[in-house]
């Protein structure tokens, strides 16, 4: 698959997807949320592809939404590009098959909210996050006052929104922005291993934990525990469960067949 904004390389069922604008810090025009519409597309309806892996070329994972083209949007079309970038982001988070984000520098702005929408971020120590966007005189708009609060908590999200501070791995680790932090040597290859510790797990009780997590964290914990219970039985009646449960008696390891 060829974009002009992302490269594309898929090797032993990991898609790799990588923002390639450098130039400009990967931020996110009309262009490179279009090319990331295809490629997410193309990755679900893909049987080959088991996970995806999300980077950035160069210093930066995304700068956020590319300020050169919203200077000189009207209304009407910020709120298109904002739209886009909404059911962009979306659906990434919802997407069939799990997506690390591999955070190699600057995540801000729309490259932060970009971040959050992947299930699993692993950081370089150099990476930096932030959300900027006041700055600028706008707010997050591509899911970032829904998403960081839930992710940091309510008082966090809203001291990194409102001082657009930017923080460093370190920080983001601590507050649980990110789920690892590594040397950026280590980042590709620790992802990869990530990525292939749930390559290694049965296909349907990945997709069911996801959406089950994704359903149920806005929900109260009792609704959300019987959300649970109606996501629970797919994997159950699956042969994969027949397997892994056969496999651990046997003392072997399970060999998943996604059925
Ligand atoms: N948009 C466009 N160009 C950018 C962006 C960006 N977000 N970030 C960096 N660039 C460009 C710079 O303008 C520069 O271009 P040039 O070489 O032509 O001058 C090039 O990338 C390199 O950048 P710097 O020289 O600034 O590199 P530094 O290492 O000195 O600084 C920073 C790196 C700190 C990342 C700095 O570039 C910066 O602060 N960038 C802007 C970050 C920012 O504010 N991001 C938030 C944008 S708003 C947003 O994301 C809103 C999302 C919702 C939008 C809804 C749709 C309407």
């Amino acid at each position: 698959m060829m974009y002009k904004n992302l490269l594309y390389e898929l090797k032993e069922g990991i898609a790799y997807i990588t923002v390639n604008k450098p130039k400009s810090l990967n931020a996110l025009n009309n262009e490179v949320l279009d090319d990331l519409y295809a490629a997410f597309t193309a990755v679900n309806n893909d049987p080959e592809v088991k996970i995806v892996i999300l980077t950035g070329e160069g210093k930066a994972f995304v700068a956020g939404a590319d300020i050169s083209e919203m200077v000189g949007l009207s209304t009407l079309e910020g709120r298109d590009m904002m739209i886009k970038g909404q059911s962009v982001f979306n659906m990434i988070e919802t997407l069939d098959k799990p997506v690390i984000a591999a955070i190699n520098g600057f995540a801000l702005g729309g490259g932060c909210e970009l971040a959050m929408a992947c299930d699993i971020r692993i950081a370089s120590e150099k990476a930096k996050f932030g959300q900027p966007e006041v700055n600028l005189g706008i707010i997050p708009g591509f899911g970032g006052t829904q998403r960081l609060p839930r992710l940091v908590g309510k008082g966090m999200g809203k001291y990194l929104i409102m001082t657009a501070e930017m923080i460093d791995a370190q920080e983001a680790y601590r507050i649980g922005l990110v789920e690892r932090i590594v040397p950026a040597e280590e980042l590709m290859g620790t992802a990869e291993k990530v990525a292939k510790t749930i390559m290694a797990k049965a296909p349907i009780a990945i997709k069911a934990a996801k959406l089950a997590i994704n359903n149920g964290i806005s929900l109260d914990v009792k609704t959300g525990v019987a959300y649970e219970a109606e996501i629970f039985v797919a994997p159950f009646c699956a042969e994969d469960r027949v397997e892994g449960m056969t496999a651990f008696l046997e003392k072997r390891p399970a060999k998943f067949q996604n059925k």
